[in-house]
C-alpha cells in the first residue's frame, strides 16, 4: 500500500468516534447464517459493516439478504410504542393502556362466545423459546384451541410425509457437511441458489467431486444452472415423476432388496402398483420425456450413494403430503437412507421453520413433537406446565381454516404474531374480508405490515440484532443467536409480550420467565422423551459448541448428525412405502378454456416473504422495485404481450396487474409470479382456497389463470 493510501485510511479511522460490534443471525432463511454487524459512528452518521462468522453451517459465508438486513432493523418506519386504531388511525399509547384494553376485549370476548373464540396465529420466524411459549400462551393463558401458524403453508406436507415415512421429521436427515460425498443428487422443486443461497457451496463440492445432480422444477433457475439433468416438470405433476422414476428404478432392479427386507413395510403394494402404470401416460401427465425419466432414474438408481431434497414446489399442492411421500419411496426402495451420503432433506424455509414446528404453536402440537389428541403426551406436558390434564384444550384447525371459522363467525378475537396473512395466505382477497369481522384483532410486529394495518392494536416488537432466542436451522442443528442490541423504543419481545397479557389475563404464575433461556430450560424439560428432544441442549454448551443436532436427550450427548442409521422412528424400527396415484383423489385445478395457463409462484433471490421487511431495505429493493410475471415468448405472442409491459391475471379468484418479463426459461403452458409484493400485486388473491386432506397445505404452486395485456 503507498504512504498516501495509508495516510488516508488512518485519517479516516480517526474520524471513527465510536465502535460497537454486534454477533448475530440472519432473520431471514434457514440457514441462519451467523454475522456480526459493526457499528460505527462517524461524526455525523453511522456506518454499518457486515461480516459473516464462521459456524459448521454457513462456514462464515453470507449472501446479500443477510448483508442488508439492518436495513429494515434500522427503517424509521419501525413502531416504538403500541399502536391504537381510533376512527382508523393509529395513535400511539402506553403498554398499560394496552394492556388493559386487551384484558377487557379477550374477557368479554370468552364470556360471550367461549374461550375458543380467541384464536392465535403464529410464525416460522419466531425462536423456539417463543414458539415453545405462544403455544403455552394459547392452552393456558387463553384456554383456546385454536393456535395454528404460516408454517401450515410451508413445510407441512413435508413434515407429515417424514413422519408418517419414518416417524420423525427433521428437515435432513443428515449433517451438510455429507452432501459432497452424496454422487448422485435430485433437488425437486427447490430453487437453493436464490433461497438459501449460502447452501450452494456444499453441491458444488459434490459436483466437484463426481456427484450427478438432477434438478426438477418447470423453469430454468440459478439452481438448474449446476444440473446435470434438468427434468422441467409440469406444475403439479411430480406424483406422477416420481412414480416414473420408480418404475424405471424396480424394471431396472436398482432396489435394494436387503434394505427393504430389513427395514421396511409396504413394498409388495408399491409394487404391485407401480407394475401396473404406463410410462407413456407418466410422461404425457409430467410433460417429461420417457429418455429423461429413464436416465434420472438410471444414475440414482445405479450410484453408490444419494440424496433427494424437496422444497415447496413439490410441497406447496393440494397432494403435496402425497408427492413428498412418492420421493421418500425412491429412497426407500433404494436403500439409500441411514448411509453415508444417502438421505433426505426437506430444505426447511423461513429462520427457525424447523423450530418452528416441533413445540407447539401447530393445532394439533404439544412440545418436543408431541400430540395434544395423545394421552400421556397429554398428561406430560400437563404436569410440566402445572395445570389439569382436562383443561388443556384438544386440537384445533389449520391456519387457512382458522380464518374460514372467523368468516363464519366462530372465531372472534386474534393474536397474530409475526406474520402477514392477507398476503401470504391463500384466496387473499376472502383472508382480508375474514380478518376485518374480527371483534378485536392484535397484530404483534416490528412494522405495520398489511395485515398490521387491519388490526385495533399493533404491539411493537423486537428484530433479530435484540432479541436473545436459539433457531433450529436447516440441517436440524440448534443455534444460539445472540442478540444485544438495546431495544427501541417501547419495543418489547415477543416472549416478554406474551408473558405480560398472560399476567393481566390472571396467569403470571404460569409465566414467570426472566429470560430467554429461563424459556429455553423450561422447553428441555417440555421436549424431554419426545420426538424432537431438546433436553441435553444448553445455551452454554450452544455457546461452546456452536450447535447441536436434535434428537439430544441428555447433557453429555453430542447430538445426533445422522437418523436411521440403525432405526426409523416407528414402533416396529421400519419405515412405511405406500402407492401413490398419478393424480391425487381430489383433482387438482386444470388449466380450462377459460383459464388456459398455469400459474406457479414463488421467490426471488432479493426479497423474503410477503416484503414487508426486504421492501424496506434499499439495496434489495432495487433489485426488484416490483412484481412481475415469467412468460415464455410464444406465449408472450399469442396474447400481443411485450417484454416490461403490464400484464393483467385473471383466476378463477380474482385479478392482479404486473410487469411481464419474456423468457424462454420456462415451460410455454406455465407463467411464474413472485408473492413478495400485496395489493393490485399480491398473487395470492388468485390462489385457490383447496387445501391438502392430509396436511392442509394450500396449492401455492398451481393455479389455472388467463392474462391479458393493460392497454
Ligand atoms: N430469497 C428468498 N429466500 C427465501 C425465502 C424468500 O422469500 N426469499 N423464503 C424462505 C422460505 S419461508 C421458504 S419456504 C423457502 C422456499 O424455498 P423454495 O421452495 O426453493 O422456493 P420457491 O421459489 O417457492 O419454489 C422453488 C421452486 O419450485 C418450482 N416449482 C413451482 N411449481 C413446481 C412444481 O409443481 N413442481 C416442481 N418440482 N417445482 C415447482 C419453482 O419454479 C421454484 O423454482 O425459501 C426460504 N428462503
Ligand atoms: N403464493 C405463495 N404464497 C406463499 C408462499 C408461496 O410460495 N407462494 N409461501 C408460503 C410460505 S413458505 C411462507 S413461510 C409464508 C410466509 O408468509 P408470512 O407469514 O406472511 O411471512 P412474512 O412476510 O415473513 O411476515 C412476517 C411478518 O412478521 C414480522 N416479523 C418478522 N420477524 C418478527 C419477529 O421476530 N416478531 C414479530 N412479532 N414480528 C416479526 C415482519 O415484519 C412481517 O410483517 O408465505 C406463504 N405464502
Ligand atoms: S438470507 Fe439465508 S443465506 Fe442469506 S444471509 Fe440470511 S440466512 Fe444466510
Ligand atoms: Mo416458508
Amino acid at each position: 500500500m503507498t504512504e498516501l493510501l495509508l495516510k488516508y485510511f488512518r485519517s479516516k479511522q480517526q474520524e471513527v468516534e465510536s465502535e460497537k460490534i454486534y454477533d448475530t443471525q440472519c432473520p431471514f432463511c434457514s440457514m441462519q447464517c451467523k454475522m456480526q454487524l459493526i457499528e460505527q459512528s462517524i461524526v455525523t452518521r453511522k456506518n454499518y459493516r457486515v461480516i459473516g462468522l464462521n459456524n459448521p453451517t454457513t462456514e462464515g459465508r453470507l449472501c446479500i439478504k443477510g448483508m442488508s438486513a439492518h436495513q429494515h432493523a434500522f427503517h424509521s418506519d419501525r413502531i416504538k410504542t403500541p399502536l391504537l386504531k381510533i376512527d382508523g388511525t393509529f395513535v400511539p399509547i402506553t403498554w398499560e393502556q394496552a394492556l388493559a384494553l386487551i384484558k377487557e376485549k379477550v374477557l368479554k370476548i370468552q364470556s360471550d362466545y367461549g374461550q375458543d373464540a380467541m384464536s392465535v396465529y403464529g410464525s416460522g420466524s419466531l425462536t423456539n423459546e417463543e414458539s415453545y411459549l405462544l403455544g403455552k400462551f394459547a392452552r393456558v393463558a387463553l384456554k383456546t384451541k385454536y393456535i395454528d401458524y404460516n408454517g401450515r403453508f410451508c413445510m407441512s406436507a413435508a413434515a407429515t410425509a417424514a413422519n408418517q415415512a419414518f416417524g420423525i421429521d427433521r428437515g435432513i436427515t443428515n449433517s451438510l457437511s455429507e452432501i459432497p460425498n452424496s454422487k448422485c443428487i435430485i433437488l425437486a422443486g427447490t430453487n437453493i441458489a436464490e433461497c438459501q443461497p449460502t447452501i450452494m457451496p456444499y453441491f458444488e463440492k459434490a459436483k466437484e467431486n463426481g456427484s450427478f445432480i438432477i434438478v426438477i422444477d418447470p423453469r430454468n433457475t440459478a439452481t438448474s444452472k449446476i444440473a446435470d439433468l434438468h427434468l422441467k416438470v409440469k406444475p403439479g405433476t411430480d406424483a406422477a415423476l416420481a412414480n416414473g422414476l420408480l418404475k424405471t428404478i424396480m424394471e431396472g432392479n436398482f432396489i435394494d432388496s436387503t434394505f427393504i427386507d430389513d427395514r421396511t413395510t409396504g413394498y409388495q403394494a408399491l409394487k404391485e402398483h407401480i407394475s401396473q402404470l404406463k410410462i407413456d401416460e407418466i410422461c404425457q401427465l409430467t410433460g417429461v420425456q420417457a429418455e429423461q425419466i429413464h436416465k434420472a432414474a438410471t444414475m440414482f438408481g445405479s450410484s453408490e450413494s444419494g440424496m433427494v431434497f424437496t422444497a415447496r414446489g413439490v410441497e406447496q399442492q393440494t397432494d403435496g403430503y402425497l408427492a413428498v411421500r412418492n420421493f421418500l419411496n425412491i429412497l426407500l426402495v433404494t436403500g439409500k437412507i441411514g448411509k453415508e451420503g444417502c438421505g433426505y432433506g426437506a430444505i426447511t424455509g423461513q429462520g427457525n421453520g424447523q423450530g418452528g414446528r416441533e413445540h407447539g404453536q401447530k393445532a394439533d402440537q404439544l412440545p418436543g413433537y408431541r400430540s395434544i389428541e395423545n394421552p400421556i403426551d397429554r398428561k406430560y406436558i400437563s404436569e410440566v406446565w402445572g395445570i389439569k390434564e382436562e383443561n388443556l384444550p384438544r386440537k384445533g384447525v389449520s391456519a387457512y381454516e382458522m380464518m374460514e371459522k372467523i368468516d363464519e363467525g366462530e372465531i372472534k378475537g386474534m393474536l397474530l404474531v409475526a406474520s402477514n396473512p392477507i398476503v401470504s395466505s391463500p384466496n387473499a382477497n376472502f383472508v382480508k374480508k375474514a380478518l376485518g369481522k374480527l371483534e378485536f384483532f392484535v397484530a404483534v410486529d416490528m412494522f405495520i405490515s398489511e395485515s398490521a394495518a387491519l388490526a385495533d392494536l399493533i404491539l411493537p416488537s423486537t428484530s433479530y440484532l435484540e432479541d436473545e432466542g436459539t433457531m433450529t436451522n436447516v440441517e436440524g442443528r440448534v443455534t444460539l443467536r445472540e442478540a444485544k442490541k438495546n431495544v427501541p423504543g417501547e419495543a418489547k419481545h415477543d416472549w416478554k409480550i406474551l408473558s405480560e397479557i398472560a399476567r393481566i389475563l390472571g396467569k403470571g404464575e404460569y409465566f414467570p420467565y426472566r429470560s430467554a433461556e429461563d424459556i429455553f430450560n423450561e422447553l428441555r424439560i417440555a421436549s424431554r422423551g419426545g420426538i424432537a428432544d431438546y433436553y441435553g441442549i444448553t445455551y452454554q454448551r450452544l455457546k461452546e459448541e456452536g450447535g447441536i443436532l436434535w434428537p439430544c436427550p441428555d447433557v453429555n450427548h453430542k447430538g445426533t448428525d445422522r437418523l436411521f442409521e440403525e432405526v426409523f422412528a416407528h414402533e416396529n424400527n421400519r419405515a412405511i412405502m405406500i402407492p401413490v396415484r398419478n393424480s391425487p383423489e381430489i383433482e387438482k385445478e386444470q388449466s380450462s378454456e377459460d383459464y388456459p395457463l398455469l400459474l406457479t409462484t414463488g421467490r426471488v433471490m432479493a426479497h423474503y416473504l410477503t416484503g414487508v421487511q426486504t421492501r424496506k431495505s434499499p439495496s434489495l429493493a432495487a433489485r426488484n422495485i416490483e412484481s412481475y410475471i415469467e412468460i415464455h415468448p410464444s406465449t408472450a405472442q399469442r396474447y400481443g404481450i411485450k417484454d416490461k409491459s403490464l400484464v393483467q391475471i385473471d383466476s378463477r379468484r380474482g385479478t392482479i396487474v404486473v410487469r411481464s418479463k419474456i423468457t424462454a426459461e420456462i415451460r410455454p403452458d406455465t407463467v411464474f409470479v413472485p408473492f413478495h409484493w400485496a395489493e393490485t400485486q399480491n398473487v395470492n388473491n388468485l390462489i385457490g382456497n383447496e387445501l391438502d386432506p392430509t396436511c392442509r397445505m394450500p396449492g401455492f404452486k398451481v393455479c389455472a389463470v388467463k392474462i391479458s395485456k393493460v392497454i
